[in-house]
């Protein structure tokens, strides 16, 4: 897009305070200009890279004194093509939450977001609403990764029904919210997020404020479902991420690693679902975070593999985070996909005025008919949820030592191959062997 109408956004958006405010005359020059510059740093030079894409929205909200704020945002990533969908998780917001607080909304996007879709989102809020573009660093494949590579692993994982096996877009968004979102420019001087996606459900009321929770409790990270990862998306990330604790000797003793490993040292697949999170920016703006994110990122595996955000924050939680670092938000119904859950301490809850717990929902994953209902049952209770092993998780198993776990490089048998010692060449030739097998001689 390299011209918009000012003037039909200056009608309702303003820049941000402290931000540039012209519309670049000529974005090339600008582009260039902005990307050779000597004297602006990494985050000065993303901050003008986006600026022409920024607008911002005065809701009509007026702060109420007694409430004191956290420095905290609600934070959405969402295609234009979206708009019914978050619409309908920002009105639930709303009505649940935060109609009482205001929080301010960031909304992101790897494309300019369109006029249109703005209007319609200031219509479902009071709140301030920021709409931003993404430096396009935060949403790339890096020159590292081997292309040709990449599609062979996607053929694999589309072999196996993966879904988003084939996609490059998927695996960008993944990338980019495991090691990028919390670099925004917009959120440098913020304390707290609240991660929300389009079409989810919040079943009940919640009568306080999270942040504030957060905050008191000195908590990094929030969430409300933790279930099993898809063992064939993330092959070797337990395995870079024991060699990433070698390396740096991370001490995990105490640590929440310890409620991540099964009986025989590998992974149990459990991971926070992030796409409710609420969280600390600081924890993920960290060091050690940033330590942990390159290393991933340098072994392209985004792409080679489709590692999700959500076991790569968990995993970032287990090398530095503990159990009493984390809340387990109960007071929470919500529903994502086919996924749901709420507080179900006593059976007389579903009368609870406070929840609203639908017996029907649409089927998510009827693609062809997603108008077809089925029952919705407390994902809380399901044998994949994993709420068990955080309810009883209370120190670390006495007989698991990260070194005993094995070569760190080792591929899981998931391909069926024998096992061997691989190192990361190794680990693409037998990408292309499994290929191979799959193709036929
Ligand atoms: N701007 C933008 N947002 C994206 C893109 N892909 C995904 N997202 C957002 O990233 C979040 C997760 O994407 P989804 O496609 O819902 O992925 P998912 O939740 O793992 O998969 P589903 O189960 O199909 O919902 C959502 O908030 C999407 O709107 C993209 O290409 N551009
Ligand atoms: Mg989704």
């Amino acid at each position: 897009m390299l011209s918009i109408d000012l003037d039909s956004f200056s009608l309702n958006y303003t820049r941000v305070p402290g931000w540039p405010t012209e519309f670049p005359i000529n974005l090339s020059d600008y582009t260039n200009l902005v990307k050779n510059s000597s004297h602006l740093s990494k985050i000065e030079k993303w901050k003008y890279e986006i600026a022409p894409w920024v607008w911002h929205y005065q809701g009509s909200a007026m702060p109420d004194p007694s409430i004191n704020l956290e420095k905290a945002v609600i934070l959405v990533l969402v295609r234009n093509s979206e708009l019914v969908d978050i619409m309908n998780s920002v009105k639930q917001l709303e009505n649940r939450y935060n109609h009482k607080y205001h929080y301010p909304y960031i909304f992101l996007n790897d494309v300019p977001f369109a006029k249109d879709f703005m209007d319609q989102i200031t219509l479902a809020t009071d709140s301030n609403i920021t709409f931003s573009l993404i430096p396009s660093e935060h949403w790339s494949i890096p020159q590292s990764v081997d292309i040709n590579q990449a599609k062979i692993g996607q053929e694999i994982l589309n072999a196996k029904g993966i879904s988003y096996a084939k996609s490059m877009s998927y695996r960008k968004m993944c990338r980019f919210n495991s090691g990028f979102f919390y670099k925004h420019p917009l959120l440098s001087e913020l304390d707290f997020y609240w991660r929300l996606e389009p079409n989810v459900d919040f079943f009940c009321d919640l009568t306080y404020d999270p942040f504030k929770l957060m905050k008191q409790q000195d908590k990094k990270y929030s969430f409300v479902i933790i279930l099993k990862e898809l063992i064939q998306t993330i092959p070797t990330l337990w395995d870079h991420t024991l060699n990433f604790i070698k390396m740096n000797n991370i001490p995990i003793s105490g640590k929440l690693l310890n409620m991540l490993v099964d009986s025989q040292g590998k992974y149990n697949l459990c991971h926070f679902w992030s796409n409710f999170e609420i969280a600390s920016l600081k924890w993920f703006q960290s060091k050690e975070y940033n330590e942990y994110f390159d290393y991933l990122d340098s072994t392209g595996n985004f792409f080679y593999e489709r590692w999700g955000d959500a076991p790569i924050h968990t995993l970032a939680a287990g090398l530095f985070l503990q159990k009493k670092d984390i809340l387990f938000m109960n007071d929470i119904g919500y529903r994502h996909d086919n996924f749901a859950r709420w507080p179900a301490t006593n059976s007389s809850l579903k009368h609870n005025p406070k929840c609203q717990i639908p017996n029907l929902i649409n089927n998510a994953n009827n693609r062809k008919n997603p108008n077809e209902k089925i029952k919705l049952k407390n994902f809380d209770f399901n044998k994949y949820s994993c709420l068990n092993v955080w309810n009883t998780f209370e120190h670390d198993p006495l007989d698991w030592k990260y070194e005993a776990a094995g070569d760190p490089f080792k591929l899981l048998d998931f391909f069926g191959i024998s096992k061997r010692n691989l190192n990361e060449f190794d680990h693409v030739r037998e990408q292309k062997r499994y290929l191979g097998l799959l193709n036929g001689p």
